[in-house]
C-alpha cells in the first residue's frame, strides 16, 4: 500500500520510510511531482501540519499525511518551536543550533523536548496524532547522524545525543516515531 507524506525534508522521508518498511511504500512531495514549498503560515504544529496535508488533498486529490515538528526549549519560552526550521533566519542546521547554544550559554536550565504533530487527511477528515520526547540541550555539538537539532538533543535516560544514534535507534523512541505509531494504530483499525 502507498502513503503520501507531504514533506520536502529528505531526512524526515528517510526516517518515515525506515519506520514503515514492509508496511507501506512512502511517496514524498517530490515523488508525486509537487515542487512547491507549501506555505507554513500557522502558529501551531497542528495548523502547519494541516496546511501541508490539505494542500496535497486540494491540488493532487490524494490522501496524505504531513508532519510538523520542532524543538521546544523551556528556558527560551518554548522557542524555536514552530520556527525550528528557520530559527536563525536560514535553514542551515548549524546556524540554528549555534543560535540555540548561544541563547542558552551559561543557563543551567537545559530542559527541552521534540514534538511532532501528524495530520492525516482521509475521506475529507483531518486526523491528528502527536508525539513528544523530553530531554536536555547539550552545551556542545555531539554526533553527525540525523538532522536539524539532533547533535545537541540528549533524550532523557540516555547519555548520547540523537545524532549519535543510528536511525533505527532514534526511530524506537523519537517524537516522530511516537506520532507515527499512533497513526499506524488508527490505520489498522480503519
Ligand atoms: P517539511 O515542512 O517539508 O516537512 P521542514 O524541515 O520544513 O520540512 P518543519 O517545518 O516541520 O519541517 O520543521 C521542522 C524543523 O524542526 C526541522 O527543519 C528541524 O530543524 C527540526 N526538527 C524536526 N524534527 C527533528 C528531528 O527529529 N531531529 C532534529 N531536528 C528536528
Amino acid at each position: 500500500k502507498k502513503l503520501v507524506f507531504a514533506t520536502n525534508n529528505q531526512h524526515k522521508t528517510e526516517e518515515i520510510r525506515s519506520a514503515l518498511e514492509g508496511k507501506y511504500e512512502v511517496l514524498n512531495l517530490e515523488d508525486i511531482g509537487c515542487l512547491v514549498d507549501i506555505p507554513e503560515t500557522a502558529d501551531t504544529f497542528e495548523g502547519n501540519a494541516t496546511l501541508k496535508s490539505s494542500y496535497v488533498v486540494e491540488h493532487f486529490n490524494l490522501e496524505c499525511f504531513a508532519d510538523d515538528s520542532g524543538l521546544e526549549v523551556d528556558a527560551l519560552n518554548n522557542e524555536p518551536g514552530v520556527y525550528s526550521a528557520r530559527y536563525s533566519g536560514s535553514r542551515d542546521s548549524l546556524e540554528n543550533i549555534q543560535l540555540v547554544l548561544a541563547k542558552l550559554e551559561g543557563n543551567p536550565n537545559r530542559k527541552a523536548r521534540f514534538k511532532t504533530v501528524i495530520s492525516l487527511m482521509q475521506d475529507g477528515k483531518n486526523h491528528i496524532f502527536e508525539g513528544l520526547i523530553e530531554g536536555t540541550i547539550r552545551t556542545e555539538i555531539s554526533g553527525s547522524k540525523g538532522f536539524g537539532y539532533d547533535p545537541i538533543f540528549q533524550p532523557d535516560g540516555y547519555d548520547i545525543t540523537f545524532a549519535e544514534m543510528d536511525m533505527a535507534e532514534k526511530n524506537k523512541i523519537s517524537h516522530r516515531a511516537i506520532a507515527l505509531k499512533k497513526m499506524l494504530e488508527f490505520l489498522k483499525r480503519g
